[in-house]
């Protein structure tokens, strides 16, 4: 007998695991694929089409999601991208983009000083341009720089910018790749308030802080602008109806974390990776050990000196609503090729949020994309909006890396972006995979039966590597095995 319900049990679990998915999404391609330059940031408009920034293109498009039709408003010359995580990025929309406030918010990368070096040639500007909504040739021109001289570098760029409901810019910025590959003897910033590296920052529409942000009595310092700290690669920010911001970054070789962010509050990077539990992380400061400059960075030998995370004592720390994915101590990483595959993080590069709507199975949910699963995690809130509850699910899966996220106006179709290449985009350049739909935007619509059932895989799965294997590059890849 008990056998049996061991034979049963592999079945269903097979079941599960490869046929539930498809049934239960319907998928289409919105372009061709390689139409679009590693799209960036995907914000559904409201003239009903998507509006897009590509990063290596430095073309802000507007793009039919019925016919594939793609226009593009401008290219930006100012635009500088290399190899890394720079280019054109964020971009936001005046909700009165039609009517009396015809402004398009853009954040990019430019030039500054091209005998610098990874972390000096480049600064990050925040402007403005305007629209000219003619229909035969709609445009943007007339830029207008916000704010200018903002960190940039080849890693953690973050870029993400969001328009709140109070009519204020949030923008994100990360921790510059510092502590890592070519950057590791240099010191993060994120928990100094005099710089904006590793900060979410909130910024009038004119450029000015606002009064009411939690560092604005120091009104002459760059700390003006912060609304919250202690981040290392928040690539993703969203608000909801009722006001809550919430952030998803990406952790070291663990604890990815969506946060709540509230205005003054210390996410705790570097000194903590996800919650304050003293599993696996530990900071190793490069710049303090013996010649930094003569060792070779080894993502799995922190060097000494080290700091535990339970010693960070800031009062105004606050822990991560979800961590994606956190392991027990100890902990043995897979270290053969493209090993951070096999990590237990999933590189969220997105954020947004399904409050209600005809998918039922995201109503109240937070959706993450993620680059290195091609998957989007659904992550759902309680009532308060405050915390996850439930197992992580994962959705919409294929061959890509994912990049941003929006919905159509009504709620029935998602729109995915997804990257030109597989490998990443950080300074390692680490390539594991083909893209299938490179340069392109994926549209993800629901089949009507079987709303209850697509629960792909469940996070008490992740926790052995032979499991990450399969969670992590799917069926694909366990073939070729
Ligand atoms: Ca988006
Ligand atoms: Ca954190
Ligand atoms: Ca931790």
């Amino acid at each position: 007998l008990f056998k049996t319900s061991i034979f049963y049990l592999l079945i269903f679990t097979q079941f599960i695991n490869s046929d539930v998915f498809a049934q239960s999404f319907t998928s289409r391609l919105v372009c061709s694929n390689n139409s679009l330059q590693n799209p960036w940031e995907i914000t559904w408009g409201p003239d009903n089409f998507i509006w897009c920034t590509q990063r290596t293109g430095k073309i802000v498009s507007r793009i039919n999601p019925t016919n594939g039709t793609i226009q593009n408003l401008v290219t930006i010359s100012n635009v500088f991208t290399s190899t890394g995580q720079d280019g054109l990025l964020g971009l936001a929309l005046h909700p009165n983009l039609l009517t009396t406030e015809p402004y398009v918010y853009l954040a990019y990368t430019y030039l500054f000083n091209a005998g610098g070096n990874e972390l000096t040639r480049r600064r990050a500007r925040i402007v403005r341009y305007t629209y000219n909504q003619n229909p035969s040739s709609p445009l943007l021109s007339n830029e207008l720089i916000l704010l200018d001289n903002l960190p940039a570098s080849n890693d953690h760029n973050s870029g993400r910018l969001k328009i709140t409901q109070d009519l204020k810019l949030l923008y994100t910025i990360g921790d510059q790749g510092k502590n890592q590959f070519g950057n590791k003897c240099d010191t993060i910033r994120s928990q100094y308030v005099d710089f904006l590296e590793g900060k979410i920052l909130r910024i009038n529409l004119d450029g000015t802080a606002p009064m009411d942000n939690p560092f604005a009595c120091d009104c002459n310092s760059l700390r003006r602008y912060i609304f919250s700290l202690g981040h290392r690669n928040p690539q993703g920010i969203v608000q909801s109806s009722t006001g809550k911001i919430y952030s998803c970054e990406h952790g070291p070789k663990t604890d990815d974390e969506c946060n709540l962010i509230v205005a003054g509050g210390n996410y705790g990077w570097p000194n903590v990776a996800g919650k304050k539990d003293g599993k696996y992380y530990r900071l190793g400061k490069w710049r303090d050990s013996t010649n930094c400059a003569g060792i070779n960075f080894n993502d799995y030998v922190d060097p000494p000196p080290r700091r535990i995370e339970r010693t960070f004592g800031d009062a105004n720390f606050i822990q991560p609503i979800k961590t994606l994915f956190t392991v027990d101590t100890p902990y043995t990483f897979f270290t053969g090729s493209n090993a951070y595959l096999y990590w237990p993080t999933i590189a969220p590069s997105s954020i947004d949020i399904y409050e209600t709507g005809p998918i039922a199975v995201f109503n109240n949910c937070l959706l993450v994309t993620s680059l290195k699963q091609g998957r989007l995690y659904r992550l759902q809130l309680d009532a308060t909006g405050n915390s996850v509850v439930g197992d992580t699910a994962t959705f919409c899966k294929s061959q890509n890396r994912y990049r941003d996220i929006c919905f159509s106006a009504d709620k029935t179709k998602i729109y995915i972006a997804c990257d030109n290449t597989g490998q990443t985009s950080g300074p390692t350049q680490g390539s594991a995979l083909n893209p299938v739909n490179p340069g392109n935007i994926l549209e993800f619509s629901l089949l009507p039966e079987d709303l209850k059932k697509n629960i792909f895989f469940k996070e008490s799965n992740f926790s052995k590597n032979t499991e990450f294997l399969q969670a992590v590059l799917g069926e694909k890849i366990l073939q070729n095995e």
